[in-house]
């Protein structure tokens, strides 16, 4: 079979250079102690850092994301990315999607179009300070500068307690951010980065922390600024100025490595201690250390040298003022303005509590994800703000010009980011700067773009954007103490288009929220028109963070129980990833492939980076402590996963999507052996497993989709030949439908077979598997 199938697959092959990258997550509780204080931290398959994905410009990126936690719900925002008709895949909770319970699986696939350095991180509930976040790099065969080697610096604040447990602790019940514990560079405070001299390194600083601003110096080394947020610069050399970033932006610097190899150096990074204390008149504790330390390491052999000392800074003064870059593509001010906004933000008692507001609205969020509002409330209605409720909606039109005005009325920083895309900065006044009176003369002709920008206390910031990229886009600070208590807006983004322009979710995407349940289309409240019915409008503080909740969409006492272990016994909170697989059912996909495993992780391995790499071992070697913890397992029963469950044998039943996608009947008729899956968690080695992902049914009695056009788009099969174990693992995925729901449609996916990945194009997924099964 072999033999034939591999001829046959030539054919298939597509000899384009862009290529499918194919991760496999299971998300679970892991114990680490990144700064020496051990605790259960969100890891990824078992893994704590989370691993860095690198892929190249024009890739597609399909992430298989497991929620293994047991006692949380998830989802992945990639952070940076256009996701242009791909909105759906945002992973914005309550925005984009529904959060994806515990034992359920979803699927993120995109192209990834833009070039640079971005991240990835939970975008649900604040989550992702807990741990679940990552380094996304996009490699660019041809940048504009050179260089030898690169590395990544991951900067954060960094807490002891789960999130959970502090947003619904006294600290934020008063409106105040609890104080991090530490700070860290690469989620450790050891970290060492081995160079080797007469290079040029490319540097990529992310911030992947929850509040603070971080600014680093990399001990007797220039630094030059070339890219900020996926945004190449014209080259910038910092000289005596400071370099920072605020939480969610990245900066990529060059550095010039030494001749001279008899001593090592000091990198130096300190979260801000204005926003953390001065500008809050907090008092900062004794002996608190905002500082991480690593080293640039020529020798080990030599000693590691103490981090430099620094005088008074100014921070009005010492800094780089990102806004003065400027973009390498030397892309013009976007102008005229045919739509500007302004955003009055700042803090405020709401329903008696404390909340942040945008136009003296606090966000709450909505029942129906606001961009699968949009898409079924009807034309009539879908540019009418009042049926998103109450997430602070403004509605653009296509290809508009718009300018967003946000002035600070608080008295701390805000780093905004804006989802979708990436705005023009035209100003931003220094702290204290006043208010928007207008544009002053000095606005740059090329102004730099980024996505995420700090605006200052009692100061304001102007971006421009073209609203060229239909879809619904969070515009939030990216502190998460902020965002729980509603610092965010909602763009929506010429939603006239949406039937044109934005892929409808795939059913995966469907089967969080009906797993709640929780309604998927209609107005913020599920119902229909203007009627918001139902809808919660009051404003209560802090929350329970992302701890799952039953599918009444209240706190269940017993739901909870599992989170309650984690955060009081850190020791026991390692959830044993082997065992939550068998029971799961879902985990069909990622069961049968040990195979393709091996080819998962290449992405990281194509990608040279050897100096980073010394830096994270030790977080990993203590990290795993699965057989600590029996008593995870039970979460998946408890977690209601009526409509995963169904997916896998019912199908055959009841998919009557023959229209929609002719070649699926096929696998029905030789898949009797769902069956097997559940019951038969481990199998890989021996039975044959065939599993199918149908597409979203239809919700109601016409037989009519959720979507105005059904859309089949996942299809992953996976065969295990029986005759000859070990020998052949195959999974063909097969996107029938990659482009706007029924236009211009097109065929492509992937084979994974024996490890390798080869990507479709035009194919028949069933003439494969009958290739397969000889
Ligand atoms: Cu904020």
């Amino acid at each position: 079979m072999a033999k034939l199938s591999l001829f046959a697959l030539a054919t298939w092959v597509g000899l384009a250079a862009a290529k499918d990258v194919y991760l496999n997550w299971n998300l679970t509780w892991v114990n680490a102690g990144p700064d020496g204080y051990e605790r259960p931290i969100i890891g990824i398959n078992g893994q704590w850092p989370c691993p860095q994905i690198d892929v190249t410009v024009g890739d597609q990126l399909i992430v298989d994301v497991y929620n293994g936690l047991g006692n949380e719900s998830t989802a992945i925002h990639w952070h940076g990315m256009h996701q242009q008709g791909s909105g759906v895949m945002d992973g914005a909770v309550g925005v984009t999607q529904c959060p994806l319970p515990p034992g359920s699986q979803m699927q993120y696939h995109f192209d990834v179009n833009e070039a640079g350095t971005y991240w990835y991180h939970s975008h649900n509930a604040g989550q992702f300070p807990d741990g679940l976040r990552g380094v996304l790099v996009v490699h660019d065969p041809n940048p504009p500068f050179h260089y030898d080697e690169e590395f990544t610096l991951t900067l954060s604040d960094w807490y002891h307690q789960e999130m959970p447990d502090l947003l619904s602790g006294p600290v934020v019940a008063q409106g105040k951010e609890p104080f991090p514990d530490s700070a860290l560079i690469n989620d450790s405070t050891n970290t060492k980065i081995k160079v080797l001299p007469n290079k040029t390194y490319l540097v990529r600083i992310v911030c992947i922390g929850n509040w603070p601003g971080h600014f680093w110096v990399i001990d007797g080394h220039e630094m030059t600024v070339v890219e900020v947020d996926g945004v190449y610069t014209d080259p910038y050399p910092a000289g005596d100025k400071f370099l920072r970033v605020a939480t969610g932006q990245r900066m990529s610097v060059l550095i010039k490595t030494k001749a001279d190899t008899s001593k090592n150096f000091a990198i130096w990074d300190t979260m801000d201690v204005n926003m953390l204390f001065f500008f809050e008149n907090r008092t900062m504790p004794e002996n608190y250390n905002p500082n991480a330390t690593a080293w640039l390491v020529y020798d080990e052999a030599k000693p590691l040298p103490e981090p430099p000392v620094f005088g008074e800074i100014d921070f009005n003064e010492d800094f780089v003022d990102d806004v003065t870059l400027v973009p390498a593509d030397h892309k013009p001010l976007l102008e005229p303005v045919d739509h500007q906004i302004i955003l009055e933000t700042g803090g405020a008692l709401v329903d008696g509590v404390p909340r942040f507001t945008v136009n003296n609205k606090t966000y709450i969020a909505p029942k129906v994800p606001s961009l699968y509002t949009a898409n079924t409330v009807g034309t009539e209605f879908s540019s009418n703000p009042d049926v998103y409720g109450q997430v602070n909606p403004f509605i653009l039109k296509h290809n508009e010009i718009v300018e967003i005005v946000i002035n600070n009325h608080h008295n701390n920083l805000h780093p905004w980011h804006l989802h979708g895309h990436q705005f023009q900065v035209l100003q931003r006044t220094p702290v204290d700067g006043g208010y928007y009176s207008g544009l002053s003369s000095n606005v740059s002709a090329t102004p730099i773009r980024r996505d995420t920008i700090m605006v200052q206390n009692h100061g304001h910031t102007v971006i421009r954007f073209k609203a060229d990229n239909p879809g619904v886009w969070m515009l939030h600070c990216h502190v998460e103490w902020h965002v729980e208590v509603g610092l965010m807006a909602t763009i929506i983004e010429a939603p006239e288009t949406f039937a044109n322009t934005v892929h409808a979710p795939p059913k995966s995407h469907y089967d969080a929220c009906a797993a709640y349940p929780q309604p998927v289309s209609g107005n913020a409240a599920g119902n229909e028109g203007l009627d918001l019915t139902g809808l919660n409008t009051t404003a209560t503080v802090g929350g329970h963070g992302a701890l799952y909740t039953n599918k009444k969409g209240t706190k269940d006492s017993t739901a909870a129980q599992p989170s309650q272990q984690p955060s009081q016994q850190p020791s026991q909170a390692a959830v044993p990833k082997p065992s939550t697989k068998p029971s799961a059912p879902e985990p069909q996909t990622e069961a049968p492939k040990p195979s393709t495993k091996p080819s998962a992780p290449e992405p990281q391995t194509e990608a040279p980076k050897p100096s980073t790499k010394p830096s994270a071992p030790e977080p990993q070697t203590e990290a795993p402590k699965p057989s600590t913890k029996p008593s995870a397992p039970e979460p998946q029963t408890e977690a209601p996963k009526p409509s995963t469950k169904p997916s896998a044998p019912e199908p055959q039943t009841e998919a009557p999507k023959p229209s929609t996608k002719p070649s699926a009947p096929e696998p029905q008729t030789e898949a009797p052996k769902p069956s097997t899956t559940p019951s038969a968690p481990e199998p890989q080695t021996d039975s044959p497993n065939y599993y199918y992902e149908e597409s979203p049914t239809a919700p109601n009695s016409n037989g009519e989709g959720y979507w105005p056009a059904p859309h089949t788009d996942e299809t992953t099969i996976s065969i295990d030949n029986p005759d000859k174990p070990h020998d052949h693992h195959l999974t063909i995925h097969e996107e029938t439908i990659k482009s706007p729901w029924a236009n211009q449609n097109t065929n492509t996916g992937y084979v994974i077979d024996d490890g390798k990945i080869y990507q479709i194009k035009d194919s028949d997924p069933n003439v494969i598997l009958d290739e397969f099964k000889d």
